[in-house]
């Protein structure tokens, strides 16, 4: 029992400092994963609204309800202390994000807003889309251009 409490405290202290990079492999396939739903969303969205597609109520509409739906998955477990790209591989989120959450979430918020701005428009024609299209943008540059390292 000693020896298992030791063992257990030592492996405790080495989880804790910052010697081992833990594996959060998981949540940066998790959070990228979200960000391309995103992205590919938005394209579609942006294609019809720029007339390079042709307008489909039904299309902007799954695609915009995919956005809200995308804005109520739960963060937090996505996003762990250590996870920046100070501590591991693969990632752009910047340390300080740690230190300002309540300003990622108020930007996480934004966007959920926005979407569902986005949401009530899908439907409404072409010429809709483009301005509820500039404002779900300028919620996940506000973001970006906070929170994200510049690419290399
Ligand atoms: C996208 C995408 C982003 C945002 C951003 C909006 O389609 O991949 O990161 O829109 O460019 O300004």
């Amino acid at each position: 029992m000693k020896k298992t409490l030791t063992t257990l405290t030592i492996v405790g202290l080495l989880a804790g400092g910052t010697a081992f990079a833990q594996d959060y492999s998981a949540q940066l396939k998790a959070r990228q994963g979200e960000m391309r739903i995103m992205a590919i969303n938005l394209g579609i969205l942006g294609s019809m609204a720029k007339g390079e597609t042709e307008y489909s109520a039904e299309a902007a509409q799954a695609a915009a309800d995919t956005l809200v739906a995308v804005s109520m998955i739960g963060q937090a477990p996505l996003w762990p202390a250590g996870s920046s790209e100070m501590d591991i591989e693969g990632t752009r989120a910047k340390a300080e994000m740690w230190d300002n959450l309540p300003d990622v979430l108020d930007k996480w918020a934004a966007f959920g807003d926005a979407a569902k701005v986005m949401q009530a428009a899908a439907g409404e024609g072409q010429a809709a889309l483009g301005p509820a299209l500039g404002t779900v943008g300028g919620t996940c540059k506000a973001c970006h251009d906070a929170h994200r390292a510049p690419a290399n």
